[in-house]
């Protein structure tokens, strides 16, 4: 049989390039996004099905839930981002938290909501979170904190399958060139942008990501990749 699998935010970057590799190696890819036009695109090219899904909406998930249906082998919580990065002093509040609802309760939402029918697939679910976990900087309060939340949440949910056929993996990535990302990330502050990517002169590209969520995904099923860390050399690990 097909294996199936969701992806989140699959309209561009990082969620794109993993529904294109999931399909070449043989997934069946259900792409999900709010932009309808650029998830159907992805869709068609691969031969997968397109879905209109924000993951802050509890009825596009149900929708989304719906399509699934009963058995599902693959779930990759993509979809989010880092919305304004900005010191603290100059923290817009607001851009919190809805960076804290797409990325943390976002990815919560799906999951709860695909959970059934991961645990009949004996299926797996990644988290995307980032190297932002695992350390504090400059502009990256926000940030870092979503994506340690997210890293929680799937520590905890592993413990809580810890009975059940599921896997729980999480993806940290460093910095990545994708098309959108470094446009919002810095809030539109285009001078402490350039300051932070000339630091590393030669991020990832999305393929880099997919790739390694292919591989977490297709591991026998006895072995679990709790977190793949993976950041471009040129990156400071304390980034
Ligand atoms: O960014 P981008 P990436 N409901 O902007 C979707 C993490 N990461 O590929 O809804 C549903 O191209 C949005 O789709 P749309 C990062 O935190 C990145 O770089 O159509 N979907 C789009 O497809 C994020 O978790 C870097 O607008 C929603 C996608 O999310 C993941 O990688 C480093 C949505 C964002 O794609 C993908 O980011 C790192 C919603 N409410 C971690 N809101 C990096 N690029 O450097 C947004 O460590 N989306």
């Amino acid at each position: 049989t097909v294996r199936r699998a969701v992806v989140t935010g699959a309209s561009s970057g990082i969620g794109a390039a993993t529904a294109r590799t999931l399909a070449a190696v043989g997934f069946e890819v259900i792409c999900a996004a709010r932009r309808l036009d650029r998830v159907q695109a992805v869709a068609d090219e691969i031969g997968g099905t397109a879905v209109q899904c924000d993951v802050t909406d509890e009825a596009d998930v149900a929708a989304l839930a719906d399509l699934v249906g009963e058995s599902l082998d693959l779930l990759v919580n993509n979809a989010g981002g880092a919305l304004g990065q900005k010191p603290v002093r100059e923290a817009e509040i607001d851009a919190w938290q809805t960076m804290y609802d797409v990325n943390v309760l976002g990815s919560a939402r799906v999951t709860k909501a695909l959970l059934p029918a991961l645990i009949k697939g004996q299926g797996t679910v990644v988290f995307v979170t980032s190297t932002a976990a695992e350390s504090a900087y400059e502009g990256g309060a926000g940030y870092c904190g979503v994506k340690s939340a997210q890293r929680a949440l799937a520590g905890s949910l592993r413990l809580e399958l810890f009975d059940q056929p599921v896997r729980v993996c999480e993806i940290a990535p460093g910095m990545v060139n994708t098309e959108e990302f470094s446009l919002t990330r810095f809030g539109g502050d285009q001078a402490r942008a350039d300051a932070v990517y000339a630091g590393v002169p030669d991020p990832l590209v999305a393929d880099d990501i997919a790739d390694a969520i292919g591989w977490m995904a297709t591991r026998p099923a006895h072995v679990n990749v709790d977190r793949l860390v993976i950041r471009p050399r040129a990156q400071a690990a304390n980034h």
